[in-house]
């Protein structure tokens, strides 16, 4: 999967996604990530790329030239128009669905405005979807496209290694995850479960399935609205509410 970041800040992006497991990825060619630079379009000698906005006001607005000029050099470069997302906090806001979603695209361009935002204009003729990763303002669109890069790029085969599907999934059933433990089998007084070293594999899942959604309801009950919930499900979730209201 080919991801194109229009940016003022290159390095900044680059940097943050050549670490880790997407930076594993990057080196065994499952992905490619490309920065550019959007002053290298700037059309004075300046390299300007930013003006004042018409009508008056705080700060500095990105100029349509040189971006539309950037878009234009990928699509040629690839010969293809892919989709443009860009950041800002008036998108619809990012979730495990959309990121599903835009894993299935071969090639996306992240738009990232910096200062007070971009011209109206380019926005109009290049974006195809504005996306938001959560209510608060950045000073820029870079790390909500390195957010959503590092959520779609999981869910490309092969870039979690020895993970089942159903694992990488696991956010597809609205529910948070079990608690996990590992090495020692005790540590500050707490004891690991005793289910989870049992060996007793059914009893382990019950166990897992049954902690995620009392996790679920107790911090997210806004998910199990939308979640995918067996007959027993529902049952165990009764049981804990009435519990609870004891
Ligand atoms: C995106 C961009 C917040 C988000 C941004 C967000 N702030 N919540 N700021 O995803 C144009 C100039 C928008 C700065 C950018």
């Amino acid at each position: 999967m080919n991801f194109y970041i229009l940016t003022l800040f290159p390095e900044m992006v680059m940097q943050g996604l050549n670490t880790s497991i997407i930076g594993r990825a990057v080196k065994n060619g499952l992905l490619n990530i490309e920065a550019i630079n959007i002053r290298d379009f700037a059309q004075n000698k300046h390299g300007q790329v930013d003006d004042y906005t018409y009508g008056g006001g705080a700060g500095l607005l990105m100029q349509a030239a040189p971006i539309y000029r950037a878009y234009e050099h990928i699509c040629e470069k690839i010969g293809k128009k892919p989709r443009v997302i860009y950041l800002t906090p008036q998108g619809d806001v990012f979730n495990q669905g959309y990121a599903e979603e835009f894993s299935k695209e071969e090639d996306l361009i992240f738009l990232c405005g910096h200062y007070e935002g971009i011209d109206e204009r380019v926005l109009e003729e290049i974006v195809t979807d504005y996306m938001s990763i959560g209510d608060y303002v950045l000073t820029g669109g870079e790390l909500p496209s390195m957010v959503m890069i590092d959520a779609i790029s999981r869910l490309v085969p092969g870039v979690l290694n020895k993970q089942a599907s159903h694992e990488i999934e696991s956010f597809h059933d609205n529910l948070l995850e079990y608690p996990q433990y590992t090495r020692p089998e005790e540590w500050h007084g707490k004891k690991v479960p005793d289910v989870l070293l049992s060996g007793h594999h059914v009893n382990i899942e019950k166990w897992r399935r049954e902690q995620s959604l009392k996790r679920t309801l107790e911090r997210r009950p806004d998910l199990l609205e939308n979640a995918n919930l067996t007959k027993q499900d529902k049952k165990y979730l009764q049981s804990l509410k009435e519990s609870d209201n004891i």
